[in-house]
């Protein structure tokens, strides 16, 4: 069995910078102005007003304190409240495809791997901007890379299940180098005009180049060990799909056509459920608390993170073991443990171990055990 390695990490980050305060400002303009177009149905109790939307509710609930997007002006617009990120013709690159070359590029040239040395592209997403061709085939030819390449959509398990699927195709010897790209644009996903959510996601595209171990040419994270799990749940959902045409009703802007949560649902099932996972994967391993440098888990919810943090380590974790991103920018789904493992991970000691961890829709978990070598 060849053992595997992530030798390379990268992140493209979109151009525009949506504050909380930005956000509420315009989803208050919204809200007036629903409300003000309602005002005889909202006296007369047949529907409700929309409440205001609070900065500080947003920080003090979830940590975030602003959001990277690939369109601003569409999504602050009251009149609009989602971005516009206009179409392309056939033969111009996709969007997600973009994002994603980039984010592998700054991959590639850390790990000093050449894009023809490339036997695998997945691209492991939340969301695809179409069915077919496959982003990551468009992302290998864009390129100029080798082999084979496939979409995978786990949520925001997308990408440690995609490190699982490469790690374990090295193992078996079937390719020596592989691309896992992450590009989520969750702008377009969420339903900007719901303040229970509406703060809650931002756009960004990460890839790992993973290799052979023996291929390292520079300090690398040794790949120990990777354990994905899955549980069937309705608590993060969304019901927009290729049978919608085939359906009464559901060509309506819907609102479960966009992102929908029960939040708190999902906090108490998920944290219990992701503790046992990595307590599991650790004890399975040989990994006690003690051996863990530093912990890159999910973005989602600083509170949640904190507690995963006690409960794996024993302890409050110290500056710096278990690094958060999500203050900059928001719930990215897949790709928010490999922003925080891309530029949280260089300064560890060769023989220094990590985990790296992803939780979400499904319910989905997946998590990776890494020591830094060379
Ligand atoms: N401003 C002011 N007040 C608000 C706001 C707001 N923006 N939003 C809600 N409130 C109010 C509520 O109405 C409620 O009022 P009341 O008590 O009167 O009913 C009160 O504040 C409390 O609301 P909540 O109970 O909803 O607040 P919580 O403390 O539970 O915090 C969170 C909400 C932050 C959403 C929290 O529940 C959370 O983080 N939960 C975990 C969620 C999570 O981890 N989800 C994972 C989803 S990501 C994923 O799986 C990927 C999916 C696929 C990608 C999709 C791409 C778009």
């Amino acid at each position: 069995m060849q053992p595997a390695a992530i030798t390379g990490s990268g992140v493209f980050t979109p151009a525009h910078v949506i504050t909380n305060d930005a956000l509420v400002a315009s989803f208050n303009a919204y809200a007036d102005q629903w409300n003000a177009e309602h005002a005889e149905a909202i006296a007369s109790g047949s529907v409700a007003a929309i409440a205001h939307s609070s900065a500080e509710f947003i920080t003090a609930a979830s940590g975030i304190e602003r959001r990277f997007v690939m369109d601003k002006s569409g999504i602050l617009d009251p009149a609009v409240m989602h971005p516009w990120l206009p179409e392309r013709t056939d033969e111009e690159p996709g969007i997600m495809a973009e994002m994603g070359v980039a984010a592998s590029r700054a991959a590639l040239a850390m790990a000093g791997v050449d894009t023809s040395e490339i036997d695998l592209v997945i691209c492991a997403a939340s969301n695809h901007e179409r069915a077919y061709p496959a982003i990551a085939i468009e992302i290998q030819q864009l390129l100029g890379a080798g082999g084979f390449a496939f979409d995978m959509n786990v949520a925001c398990s997308s990408a440690t299940f995609g490190i699982q699927t490469a790690t374990d195709m090295i193992r078996a010897g079937s390719i020596r180098r592989a691309l896992v790209v992450n590009p989520e644009i969750c702008s377009a996903h969420l339903e900007w005009r719901d303040r229970d959510c509406h703060f809650i996601f931002g756009d960004v595209a990460t890839a790992l180049v993973i290799e052979r171990a023996d291929l390292a040419s520079g300090p690398h994270f040794a790949i120990r060990s990777t354990r994905c799990a899955t549980a069937f749940s309705n608590n993060i959902r969304n019901n927009n799909g290729f049978l919608r045409r085939t359906r009464a009703g559901h060509m309506q802007d819907r609102r479960d056509m966009q992102f929908m949560q029960n939040g708190r649902k999902v906090f108490k099932e998920v944290l219990p459920m992701v503790s046992a996972h990595i307590a599991d994967h650790m004890a399975a391993e040989g990994v006690g608390s003690d051996d863990l440098a530093r912990l890159w888990l999910h973005q989602a919810n600083k509170t949640m993170n904190d507690y995963i943090g006690r409960k794996v380590l024993g302890r409050d974790p110290e500056q710096g073991e278990q690094p958060n991103i999500l203050q900059d920018y928001a719930n990215t789904s897949s790709a928010g443990s490999i922003i925080a493992f891309a530029k949280h991970s260089a300064d560890l000691a060769p023989g220094a171990m990590g985990l790296i961890c992803s939780f979400g829709a499904g319910y989905s978990v997946g998590s990776v055990i890494v020591e830094r070598r060379g």
